[in-house]
């Protein structure tokens, strides 16, 4: 059935992605994924399909060896059922990296697009598509995904209208390039005495002039649809994309050395200095920190770096005082030594990794006393100094409930920071939930049960401890099972310990996991105990359907699981939304308050939904009477069928799924022709 195949109608497209905390901690040579689409029209096993599509992919996976940025073939040209495919590589990428993205897309589309005839995968470096189709020199606009940078410009309409001209001679010039060339150009226009504006175009070497003119210009046309008024933007279709920044995010100019993908930021001159959040964010994606930037920068960069030191001098203060009111923990107390870690895990092989999250890498490890552990080795380059990340840590480690992971302690070895938990030991979440084999070991007892210790552990995040601490990236797969199937919330806390600001309710860098995120902190990194309330929402829905609300395509229904949730509920037919798993042995009041309490927590204004607290006195109590539910954020109409023109002004309040932008962080979409 193609009725939801993306590159043909339109669709809002959940992907799981939390790819800005990835990109911005992960090591700068590592290939930053955006997102992917499969089309759902599957082949069968063994079709020739299927063979011709396995030498296409490792034909695409070896010829990214040679040194090339770009690389179209196809594969069984003489059998009934020929494959296309190719990548390309950012312009101005190293062969190393351009190999590497091409590798882990490689990877992402088997894994992740197995059956499907056409797919693609976004990266900041790379694109990988493949189709049943040959579309070699011809211009695809979809799917086409926005992301944008939340950061907002002062002068709006003096910059919109500098950004537009320069793109469009940008577009120009890069189509100019011949047939058959790199056709990748970048430009940077000054602002003012201070600002710089860097752009990016490009466009697949086997377009004509002519049609990759049209792309792009097609892309500029759509800035204002993704990103107006942004410090950022970009504009990504298959055959081209576009972006821009105020701050260098690609290599400058030919004439300055190309970095080697080991190249990493020089070593801030003190702990406190300029390597905060705010221009980490910036400098870790682009790799150009070895290169001289132009002045103008420099003092941006220096003024931002002014900026973070006064708030981080604050953030300080407050650590300090938390540290004076309880030194029962004490740093010393939870740090362990590398050698026992490395032991403890066996010198963390393959056998004992557990998973990869976020944030790093999870293996299990057993200390010499025997007691089990999860040790997670984060990824390098986190913005804090061992200093800060001890007092993070610290103070995460008070944070103690049975709904929630305990942080046993920490060990820092040189540039290596590790974080070791009590293991749990049903894996999380979403392995049994997701698994028709194991998805009937969680009868409805079970998942009442989960939901409501999932809501106490937020509760006490939230409310009881003595920090107000929010998660930020409530998902599945972030709540563990011991071995009585009660849930264990882990990753709390990580964005403190990865040092991003808690006290500040809006941020540029977006933790959350995509189909996760409220609408305010997708779109405009706004985040509050709400954003976790709505994250809550989406699980426990999750929860009673037994199906993922990233890539929901089960129905004919809805695009998407809220609106699917949303359209039975309305119906007056709830019952039916139950997981098939669950058979007949459930509580009809418990299911109707959950599908309820889930409808509420996903309603767009924050303020209308309810607090943890009062979800927990609802599940235990059941006598707190409820508002009804409106209409959740993301309720999309399935047969909305309006041209992108019309995005930008009308429809904006009926249309919810159209607004859908990325920032520099997350979001996804394909929208209707
Ligand atoms: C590159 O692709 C061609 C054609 O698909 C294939 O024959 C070849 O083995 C691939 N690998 C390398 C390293 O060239
Ligand atoms: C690569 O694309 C060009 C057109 O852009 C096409 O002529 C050529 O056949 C393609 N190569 C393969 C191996 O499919
Ligand atoms: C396809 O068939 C033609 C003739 O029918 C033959 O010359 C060519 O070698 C074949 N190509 C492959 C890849 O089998
Ligand atoms: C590609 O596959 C789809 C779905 O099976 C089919 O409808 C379409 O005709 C195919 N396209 C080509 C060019 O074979
Ligand atoms: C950016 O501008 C929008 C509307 O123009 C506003 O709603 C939002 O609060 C602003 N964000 C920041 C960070 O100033
Ligand atoms: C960009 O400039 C072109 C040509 O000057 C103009 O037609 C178009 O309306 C402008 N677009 C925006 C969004 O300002
Ligand atoms: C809408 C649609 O076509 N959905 C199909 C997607 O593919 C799965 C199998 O992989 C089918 O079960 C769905 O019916």
């Amino acid at each position: 059935m193609t009725f939801f195949n993306p590159f043909s109608l339109p669709i809002l497209f959940f992907s799981v992605l939390s790819l800005s905390f990835l990109s911005l901690t992960t090591h700068a040579a590592d290939p930053v994924h955006l997102t992917d689409v499969c089309a759902n029209n599957t082949f069968s096993a063994n079709s020739i399909y299927q063979s011709n599509l396995k030498s296409l992919l490792s034909s695409l996976d070896s010829n990214a060896t040679r040194n090339i940025e770009f690389f179209n073939t196809t594969t069984g040209q003489n059998t009934s059922d020929p494959v296309y495919g190719l990548f390309n590589c950012r312009g101005d990428v190293t062969p190393q990296l351009c190999r590497a993205c091409v590798n882990a897309a490689v990877k992402v589309l088997t894994s992740k697009c197995s059956r499907e005839k056409v797919a693609l995968t976004y990266y900041d470096e790379c694109i990988v598509r493949y189709s049943n189709r040959s579309f070699f020199s011809t211009v695809d606009e979809k799917p086409r995904l926005g992301l944008l940078n939340t950061q907002n410009v002062t002068d709006q309409d003096k910059f919109n209208r500098l950004l537009n001209t320069s793109m469009l001679e940008l577009a120009t010039e890069t189509s100019d390039a011949p047939t058959g060339s790199k056709k990748f150009k970048t430009k940077q226009v000054s602002i003012s005495a201070f600002q710089t504006l860097y752009n990016l175009a490009q466009c697949t070497p086997d377009l004509s002039s002519t049609d990759c003119k049209t792309c792009l210009q097609d892309a500029v046309k759509l800035l204002p649809w993704c990103c107006s008024g942004k410090q950022g933007g970009r504009i990504v279709f298959p055959s081209c994309n576009i972006r821009y920044e105020l701050y260098p995010f690609y290599t400058l100019g030919a004439t300055a050395p190309t970095p080697s993908p080991g190249v990493q930021s020089p070593p801030p001159p003190s702990p406190s200095s300029v390597s905060g959040p705010k221009d980490k964010s910036k400098l870790s994606t682009s790799k150009i920190v070895a290169i001289v930037v132009p002045i103008s920068a420099s003092v941006v960069l220096f003024i931002v770096g002014c900026c973070f030191l006064i708030r981080r001098g604050k953030k300080y203060k407050a650590v300090d005082g938390e540290n004076d009111a309880n030194d029962i923990t004490t740093v010393e107390s939870l740090q362990f030594d590398f050698v026992t870690i490395e032991s403890a895990t066996n010198k963390f092989s393959e056998d004992n990794k557990l998973g990869e999250g976020g944030f790093g890498q999870v293996y299990k490890g057993t200390l010499p006393n025997g007691q089990e552990i999860a040790v997670k080795r984060l990824s390098k380059s986190s913005g804090q100094g061992a200093e800060q990340f001890k007092n993070e840590v610290v103070v995460v480690a008070q944070l103690q409930h049975r709904n929630l992971a305990r942080l046993l302690g920490f060990c820092l070895q040189g540039e290596e920071k590790i974080l070791v938990y009590e293991f749990v030991p049903n894996k999380s979440l979403d392995y049994i939930l997701y698994d028709p084999k194991k998805q009937g070991l969680l009868d409805w007892s079970r998942r009442y049960k989960i939901i409501g210790g999932i809501a106490r552990g937020i509760q006490y995040l939230h409310e009881d401890s003595r920090l107000r601490i929010i998660h930020r990236d409530l998902k599945a797969s972030n709540v563990l099972l011991d071995a009585d199937m009660n849930p264990k919330i882990s990753d709390f806390g990580m964005a403190r310990i990865f040092g991003v600001d808690q006290t500040q309710g809006n941020t540029s860098r977006i933790v959350g996991t995509y189909g996760y995120m409220s609408p305010e902190y997708a779109m405009h990194g706004e985040f509050s105990v709400k954003s976790d309330v709505y994250s809550f929402g989406v699980l426990v829905l999750e929860i009673i359907t037994g199906k993922k609300n990233s890539n929901f395509y089960e129905s004919e229904v809805a695009e998407d699981l809220l609106s699917y949730v949303w359209i039975h509920w309305r119906d007056g037919r709830p019952l039916e939304l139950l997981d098939p798993a669950l058979g007949d042995s459930f509580s009809r009041d418990e299911v109707m308050r959950c599908i309820h309490i889930g409808l509420l927590c996903v309603q767009e204004d924050p303020a209308d939904r309810p607090t943890m607290a009062t979800i927990v006195l609802t599940l235990t109590s059941g006598s707190v009477s409820l508002q009804a539910p409106q209409q959740p954020a993301f309720f999309s109409k399935t047969d909305t069928n309006i041209p992108i023109k019309g995005l930008e002004s009308s429809d904006q309040s009926t249309n919810k799924s159209m607004p859908w932008s990325v920032n520099e962080a997350s979001i996804t979409e394909l929208d209707p022709r």
